[in-house]
């Protein structure tokens, strides 16, 4: 039994992850996390695991829990493209100063780190291009958030290089699922048909986002982390590059029985993302579970995503309220 450090834990897809940590590992699990807007400790609710609340850019904290450590798997980041276009300066903090203080503890202490990134990093593709986003494409990042999370890659790659440290990378497609904060897309819609508003629409909707089901994801971080090659990135993803914004939004109101609006565009708004994991499904044997065809790749995980915001109402009531203001203000 070892232990394991979640930076991040109490956010979206690090809770999650933690959720099946204590599934599938006897390790002993740490979360340590800021407790921004988007962290919740409820998220951690009936798990056995060691709660930290703390900034991963705070050296001193982290050098001490870093050296606890057997593995490191590193989540914490401010995630939402929409805030960064408002203010920058928290990604930049935590996206890359929060990485370089990690990385500065994990060379000391030895170790194991697993850094979780995104597809945004490659920039975007256009509408109707077939061309997918592999390992070795260049990085292009569009926005203050995708750039600080392709410097945050950049930072592990070279102290793998120059340091030797025991890292491995994810970059990730769309994640949806349950706890998703209220400001993304999905779980947005979702919860304003709940609540008898229209589905909200950025532009015309023919953006493509190449959807994951959240736990599809994290299996995947347990395949890099139990079979995967030290100094390696694997793109994940699961094949759901076709589906435009627009077809999503139709689907969450098929499935509700609602309807939706246009609503202003995003600034500089990336066109679409397309993953190709085919080195992650060959070199590791990982596959999704939540799979399909055409939309139907989408319709079950959807479904149940649905569900839980219904029966979890209390989970995100609290927010809600400023999150729709703030989009307001922005004619979204
Ligand atoms: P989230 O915003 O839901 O959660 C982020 C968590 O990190 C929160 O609990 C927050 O409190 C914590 N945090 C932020 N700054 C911190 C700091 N300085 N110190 C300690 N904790 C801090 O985000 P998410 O959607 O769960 O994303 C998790 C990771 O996955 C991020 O690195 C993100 O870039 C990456 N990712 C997300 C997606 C997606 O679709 N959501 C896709 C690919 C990759
Ligand atoms: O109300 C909305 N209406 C709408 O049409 C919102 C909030 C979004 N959109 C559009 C914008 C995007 O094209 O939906 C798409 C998805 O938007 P987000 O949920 O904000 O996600 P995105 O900007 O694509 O980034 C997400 O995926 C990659 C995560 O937030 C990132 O953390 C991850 O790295």
């Amino acid at each position: 039994m070892g232990t394991m450090l979640v930076t991040g834990g109490a956010g979206f897809i690090g809770s999650n992850f933690v959720r099946m940590a204590c599934e599938r590992t006897d390790d002993h699990i740490v979360v340590v996390d800021k407790l921004t807007y988007a962290g919740n400790t409820a998220n951690l609710g009936g798990l056995d695991v060691e709660f930290v609340q703390g900034d991963i850019a705070e050296p001193s904290l982290i050098d001490g829990l870093v050296a606890n450590a057997d593995t490191v798997v590193h989540f914490a980041a401010e995630s939402h493209n929409d805030n960064s276009l408002r203010d920058p300066s928290s990604f930049v903090h935590s996206n890359l100063i929060g990485t370089f203080t990690l990385l500065e503890a994990v060379r000391k202490h030895n170790a194991r780190l697993h850094h979780i990134s995104t597809d945004e990093v490659f920039g975007d593709l256009a509408v109707d291009s077939p061309e997918r986003f592999t390992e070795t494409t260049p990085y292009n990042p569009s926005s203050p958030y995708s750039a600080t999370k392709a410097g945050s890659d950049h930072l592990v790659r070279a102290w793998i290089r120059s340091f030797g440290i025991e890292a491995t990378i994810s970059n990730c497609s769309n994640n949806y699922g349950p706890y998703q904060h209220i400001e993304k897309f999905i779980p947005r819609q979702i919860t304003n048909l709940l609540d008898g508003r229209p589905a909200k629409l950025y532009g015309t909707g023919e953006q493509v986002r190449d959807w994951i089901h959240v736990d599809d994801h994290n299996d995947a971080v347990f395949a890099i982390l139990e079979r995967g090659h030290i100094g390696e990135t694997y793109n994940i993803g699961a094949d759901n590059d076709h589906i435009t914004n627009k077809r999503v939004i139709e689907l969450i109101c098929e499935l509700m029985d609602g309807k939706f609006v246009h609503v202003a565009d995003r600034p500089g708004h990336d066109q679409r993302y397309a993953m190709d994991a085919t080195k992650l499904r060959t070199e590791l044997g990982w596959s999704p579970k939540y799979t399909g065809t055409g939309v139907d790749g989408l319709r079950e995980g959807l479904a149940q995503t649905i569900a839980w915001y219904r029966d979890n109402e209390s989970w995100w009531r609290g927010a809600k309220e400023a999150v729709e203001k703030q989009y307001e203000l922005q004619g979204q």
